[in-house]
């Protein structure tokens, strides 16, 4: 199942909205063929590793990290392949959570005589798909909120100069993160001030969807984002529609409305469309009141905070969250971990929102 769950990895960023799966085929003490789910659309796990079979897996073992499917998707139900194949035994990571899925495939293995153990790795299983599990039992996608500080908490110095404050270690990783999750999301002030391309800059990266809150559509023709609009997906989510929103279309950027309170954009609005477009995850790469309203509107998932080994100072001198912040320390938002990963000089702590 470890090795399952290895292969399982390779599928990062290119399955979304479909889960990370892996498969090993073991006969006779010995691997016969593995796969894994390479591309969203593509052949799913078991039917990659019982095409890869070096001998007949009749009476073999499948190991597979989530439970195999039984419905007509985009592809044909693997419980049919698993079956014709002869397979003896499976050893199961995750129960499938989808709603066609269910326990059912189970089932199906079972009526046709073929044993099945569940819960087989079950955590290191479930790590590996956080997002689908999220994603696909709501009607929002998972969201993370991504930040870097200085050890004393500020995401800039006063004057708002805030390139770079971590090294290049921790940024290649942002990089990857960005080909992870389906979509990125930002605010107009970011765009304003930084002038972001927002894309995934590394070997074989998927581009997020671009995604900026832009109450009065204020963000720049002329910048990069609108101007790389027809080559990356992106959506300016406004309050209402004005005169620029058709110049903005006809560079390619999608114009979403949803108007919320004090003339924001109504994220969990924002949020539950992506959701419908089978956007499965959104990381957050915004500033101080992007996060609060994020944090705010209560669609938080995970958060990973960068620290740098500065000190910067200055009443001035932005925070990562800022907004009203609660009044009681009983009213604080709470996470679990930290996960401690570290990249060159600096930390990334990764924490689940409880
Ligand atoms: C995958 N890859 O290896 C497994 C999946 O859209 P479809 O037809 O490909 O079906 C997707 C569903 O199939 C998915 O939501 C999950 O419940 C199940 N298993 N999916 O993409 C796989 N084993
Ligand atoms: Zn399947």
């Amino acid at each position: 199942m470890r090795r399952a769950i290895e292969l399982a990895q390779k599928g990062t960023g290119h399955t979304n909205p479909n889960p990370l799966v892996g498969a090993v085929i073991v006969k006779d003490g010995q691997v016969i063929g593995e796969g894994f789910h390479e591309a969203y659309g593509g052949l799913h796990a078991e039917r990659n590793a019982l095409k890869s079979c070096t001998e007949d897996p009749k009476g073999a073992e499948l190991y597979v990290t989530l439970e195999p499917c039984c419905h007509y998707g985009k592809t044909p139900p693997c419980t049919e392949a698993v079956i014709k194949s002869g397979i003896r035994k499976v050893y199961v990571g995750n129960v499938d959570p989808n709603p066609k899925v269910a326990g059912m495939g189970i089932k199906i293995l079972r009526e046709h005589g073929i044993k099945v153990e569940t819960g087989i790795l079950d955590e290191e299983c479930r790590e590996l798909n956080d997002i689908f599990f999220y994603y696909i039992t709501h009607d929002t996608p998972y969201v993370a909120l991504k930040y870097a500080m200085t050890l004393d908490g500020k995401i800039a110095v006063k004057t708002g100069e805030s390139k770079w404050i971590t090294g290049g270690e921790a940024r290649e990783h942002v990089q990857f993160l960005r080909h992870r999750y389906a979509a990125i999301l930002t605010g107009i002030h970011t765009v304003i001030g930084d002038d972001p391309m927002l894309n995934a800059r590394i070997e074989g990266g998927n581009n997020p969807v671009r995604v900026i809150c832009d109450s009065r559509l204020r963000i720049p023709i002329s910048s990069k984002i609108v101007q790389s609009a027809k080559v990356i997906p992106t959506i300016i989510a406004a309050c209402e529609r004005n005169e620029k929103a058709q110049r903005l279309e006809a560079l390619g950027c999608r114009v979403l409305i949803c108007p919320g309170k004090d003339g924001k954009t109504d994220l969990l609005e924002l949020m539950r469309i992506l959701r419908k477009e089978k956007i499965d995850s959104v990381l957050v790469e915004g500033g101080a009141d992007i996060n609060d309203s994020v944090i705010q509107a209560g669609a938080v998932n995970k958060v990973y905070a960068f620290i740098a080994p500065k000190i910067f100072g200055g009443r001035q001198a932005r925070s990562p969250v800022e907004g009203e912040g609660v009044d009681k320390i009983s009213d604080a938002l709470l996470l679990n971990g930290p996960e401690i990963t570290r990249f060159g000089e600096d930390l990334l702590l990764e924490y689940k929102v409880r």
